[in-house]
């Protein structure tokens, strides 16, 4: 086989992700940590509890991301424990912030902060969350102009909102997956989407005014549609489905549209949301095949499954099919935009796949970029195992093993190879024999001769 490298330019984000809930523990002021507590919702009635401790010390880990040579992470604030009550804000919260920014900084690490990823205070879920527009929007903006103002000095690498589609599927229209727990109701999903999306058009505008030169753009979520068979009906679903889950987002925000769907039963346009990226972020875990089924209205007469004998992450959570975000990069290059990869990973506790899984989509991504596409950044879900919602502990995602009970956390073969990776020349960079090493059977597909 050819030995070779595969150089990322320097100055390229290496990094991974977090989200506040998921990481901090002791959050017992969001809508999470109510739901948390009936039996039967989380796998296996795990609670969120210590999680990975961060509030006390996320520092460790913070050295570990320099043990792994990182030069970037992306983290989120926690808007129950910064504004405890609505209108009342806790300077002590911000502070921690202020801390945990300052200790990126000091170890070289750049911060991308998300300002909302999933949970809400307990007083703005009782007021209808993400539903009722003028609730929730001005609220929104509101808190983040009190986020700027407190750590603007340490960060202008603003990520506004996380998956505004899962968060409104997973709560509103598949029932019993995450708070509020509301299921098939899809005039509530759409009004979540659409508030999501307008409230990052809110906090683009507040970053702005305060930091001129902010970078803002928000954490999108997309999956690979491809039709189950070659039936047009398949064909057309896998349409309907790209439109309103990766597609109608990118419309609102770049031409300041709601697509068809995303329009029914708005009151409030899209028009102000033109150019209100200046990067996007891409979330990809996996590909999805569609059909049609005329038995499921709540579907939009569509179902989703993985591909039939397809190779999957534990649990059965996602398809390993690297890729799957080549159209997805094509459809985010057409932007114009820097992108990130603000997420990407899998669930895999003995980390028998995570190494070819990273170098496989490494390899893509490489790829890609040699389009003069502007990737500018990787961020891996994630650095330590976390509370994955409603999975609880028993999804692993991490570099780093975490035992939830003493919090020893042990360096897994995937997380020597990324800090490989991460420190392979001025950029980074895979090499065949990062392959060789790691994972010896894509070596023929991922170095040929
Ligand atoms: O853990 C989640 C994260 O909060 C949002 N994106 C997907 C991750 C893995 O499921």
């Amino acid at each position: 086989m050819a030995d070779a490298t595969l150089f990322f330019p320097k100055g390229f984000r290496w990094g991974t992700a977090t989200a506040s809930h998921q990481v901090e523990g002791g959050n017992d002021n969001n809508q999470w940590s109510v739901w948390e507590q009936t039996s039967g919702r989380i796998a296996n009635d795990d609670r969120c509890g210590l999680a990975c401790d961060w509030w006390a010390n996320a520092e460790a880990d913070f050295d570990r991301m320099v043990e792994l040579g990182l030069n970037a992470h992306r983290l989120s604030l926690e808007w129950s424990r910064i504004e405890p009550r609505d209108g009342v804000f806790d300077e002590a919260a911000l502070e921690r912030y202020r801390a945990m920014l300052l200790g990126l900084r000091r170890r070289g690490i750049e911060p991308m902060v998300t300002l909302h990823h999933f949970t809400n205070p307990i007083w703005l879920e009782e007021r209808g969350g993400w539903i009722e527009h003028d609730v929730v929007v001005p609220r929104f903006e509101r808190f983040v102009r009190k986020v700027v103002k407190a750590l603007g000095d340490l960060c202008d690498l603003w990520c506004t909102v996380n998956e505004p589609n899962i968060y409104a599927v997973m709560g509103y229209l598949s029932g019993g997956r995450m708070p509020p727990g509301r299921g098939g109701e899809i005039d509530s999903t759409l009004a979540v989407v659409r508030n999501l999306l307008l409230g990052h058009g809110a906090a683009y505008h507040v970053l702005h005014e305060a930091q001129p030169l902010a970078r803002v753009g928000l954490a999108h979520h997309m999956r690979l549609f491809q039709p189950l068979t070659g039936s047009p009906l398949d064909g057309l679903m896998t349409r309907v489905y790209d439109g309103i889950f990766n597609n109608a987002v990118i419309e609102a925000l770049t031409r300041g549209r709601w697509s068809a769907l995303l329009r029914r039963g708005a009151s409030v346009s899209a028009r102000g949301l033109a150019g209100t990226l200046d990067w996007i972020g891409l979330n990809y875990y996996s590909r999805e095949r569609v059909s049609f089924d005329r038995k499921n209205p709540a579907g939009l007469y569509g179902r989703i499954q993985f591909t039939p004998g397809a190779p999957l992450s534990d649990f059965g959570y996602g398809e390993l099919h690297a890729e799957g975000m080549a159209p997805l990069l094509r459809k985010l290059a057409r932007l114009d935009l820097p992108i990130y990869i603000t997420e990407n990973g899998l669930p895999d506790a003995d980390d028998d796949q995570r190494p070819g899984f990273l170098l496989e989509h490494l390899r893509e991504l490489w790829r890609h970029a040699q389009f003069n596409w502007r990737i500018e950044g990787y961020y891996h879900w994630t650095l330590v195992d976390n509370f994955e919602w409603g999975e609880g502990y028993r999804m692993k995602f991490g570099l780093y093993d975490l035992d939830p009970r003493t919090q020893v956390r042990t360096l897994r073969r995937s997380g020597m190879l990324y800090r490989d990776i991460v420190k392979t020349g001025a950029g980074g960079g895979l090499s065949s024999d990062h392959v060789r090493e790691y994972a010896p059977q894509l070596l023929p597909t991922l170095f040929p001769d």
